[in-house]
């Protein structure tokens, strides 16, 4: 008995050797193979059932993914875990994770056993991914060299600030809008909590808020500004003009949390109904539970990509000329000051310098650009945010409308939505996986 036990171990090793072998085999990278692969070079659909999928989920170790059969049709409800196939896993990498939210992937289902975490869930392989088309990234913690990608493939970017509690940080806005610009995707500033601003704002409060939502929606950007924990909320004019915006496309959500994301979500009927944290305490909340970016389908059309972790993240090595052209009030000068490798600081006959004198730039923008390029980049990409002085919005012409209006004037917001041309806090986040 004995014996043919301690036999059949061994028989069970030597077939665990061959299978391993010829795993390694069969899982090696060939020549010239590569994870990223444009779709056009896939095969979707033959013998071993590869399908087209979207990354809504990523673990440490393994990811969540949900089929997505014609691309921007993902269904959501369909999850899988998967794992990304281990021919292509290296140690020495650029990226932290392999594969992020958003990602396009192309799929196999795990019909030899490989992926091992235990789960009710069907499993699949990741075999590629497509190249991307944006994305938003940070600096490891972990490794310093590397990057860690935070979210892929968004076409416009939501950043969602409140007039107060916390107050908005204008500086933490330019800096979303540098990297829309630099990704080349649109970006929404929404203002919430408007209800607080009227009511309990000062009157510098009010003044700036006007002066600043004059000066973004001047530079072109649309600017929304709700209250997004009315009862009426949905009906209003201001989210029906948000809601159109969001259809068809996959927003990247950004802000701090506290400012009402999970409220605005709401809104939008999510297929996963987002929690609002009542606690006071949450804006000095060192922890989120779910540090997880996820995918979202909205009810009312399209899709947000929801990272409660971002509140930094790196820029690519920009230098001046990149950086101006970033700011889309610079661009119409660029190209046309004394010196072709102008930085736009101290340079004679710098015409970028010469309009913040004539005041057609403002202050405060030329201000948050070179607090971007200087040291303000700070260390590891983090950037302190700039106080904005009364200098700053002296010169700024308020919005003619009052903003006080905004939430009794419906006719002055729908007249605001067709004035808008189409066009941090440094704390280390908790380990998002
Ligand atoms: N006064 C006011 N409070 C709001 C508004 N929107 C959300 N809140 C509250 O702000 C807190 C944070 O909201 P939440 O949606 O969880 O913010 P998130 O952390 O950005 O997702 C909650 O207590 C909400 O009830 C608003 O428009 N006005
Ligand atoms: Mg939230
Ligand atoms: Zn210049």
């Amino acid at each position: 008995m004995a014996r043919w036990h301690s036999r059949d171990t061994d028989l069970l090793e030597k077939v665990g050797k061959i299978r391993k072998k010829s795993q390694k085999k069969t899982h090696a990278v060939s020549k010239g193979e590569t994870f990223e692969r444009p779709e056009v070079k896939w095969a979707v659909g033959g013998d071993d059932g590869a399908f087209a999928a979207r990354v809504v989920e990523v673990h440490k170790r393994y990811a969540f993914i949900s089929t997505e059969h014609e691309v921007n049709a993902v269904d959501t409800r369909d999850v899988w875990l998967a794992e990304v196939a281990r021919r292509f896993l290296v140690a020495d990498r650029l990226e932290r994770n392999f594969i992020a939210v958003g990602d396009r992937v192309l799929c196999v289902p795990d019909r030899e056993k490989l992926v091992k975490v235990a789960s009710d869930l069907p499993k699949c392989v990741i075999q590629h991914r497509t190249p991307r088309r944006s994305r938003i990234a940070r600096l490891d913690p972990q490794t310093a060299s590397r990057e860690h990608v935070l979210a892929t493939n968004m076409d416009q970017v939501l950043i969602v600030a409140s007039f107060l509690s916390p107050k908005v940080k204008w500086g933490l806005i330019d800096r979303y809008l540098v990297l829309a610009e630099s990704e080349g995707v649109d970006a929404i500033i929404v203002l919430n909590k408007l209800d607080l601003l009227t009511e309990e704002g000062k009157p510098e409060d009010i003044r700036e808020a006007e002066a600043m939502v004059a000066l973004y929606r001047g530079l072109g950007y649309q600017v929304v500004t709700v209250q997004a924990n009315a009862d009426t909320a949905r009906q209003h004019p201001e989210i029906v003009r948000l809601k159109a915006l969001l259809e068809g496309k996959i927003t990247l959500l950004s802000g701090h949390s506290g400012v009402g994301k999970s409220s605005l979500v709401n809104l939008f009927k999510p297929e996963i109904i987002q929690t609002v944290e009542e606690d006071d305490n949450i804006f000095y909340k060192g922890r989120h539970t779910t540090s997880f970016a996820s995918f979202i389908k909205l009810g009312t059309g399209g899709y947000v990509i929801d990272t409660p972790g971002i509140r930094s993240f790196t820029f690519e090595e920009k230098t001046a000329i990149e950086l101006s052209h970033c700011f889309v009030e610079f661009r119409p000068l660029l190209g046309k000051c004394k010196y072709r490798e102008c930085r736009h600081m101290d340079e004679p006959e710098c015409k970028v310098l010469a309009a913040v004198e004539a005041g057609t730039i403002s202050r405060w923008r030329y201000k948050s650009y070179l607090g971007i390029l200087l040291g303000a980049t700070g260390r590891e990409g983090r950037i302190r945010d700039l106080p904005l002085d009364e200098r700053d919005i002296r010169d700024l012409q308020p919005d003619e409308r009052d903003i006080r209006d905004l939430l009794l004037n419906e006719q002055a917001i729908r007249e605001l939505g067709h004035l808008a041309a189409p066009m941090s806090s440094d704390e280390t986040e908790p380990e998002p996986g």
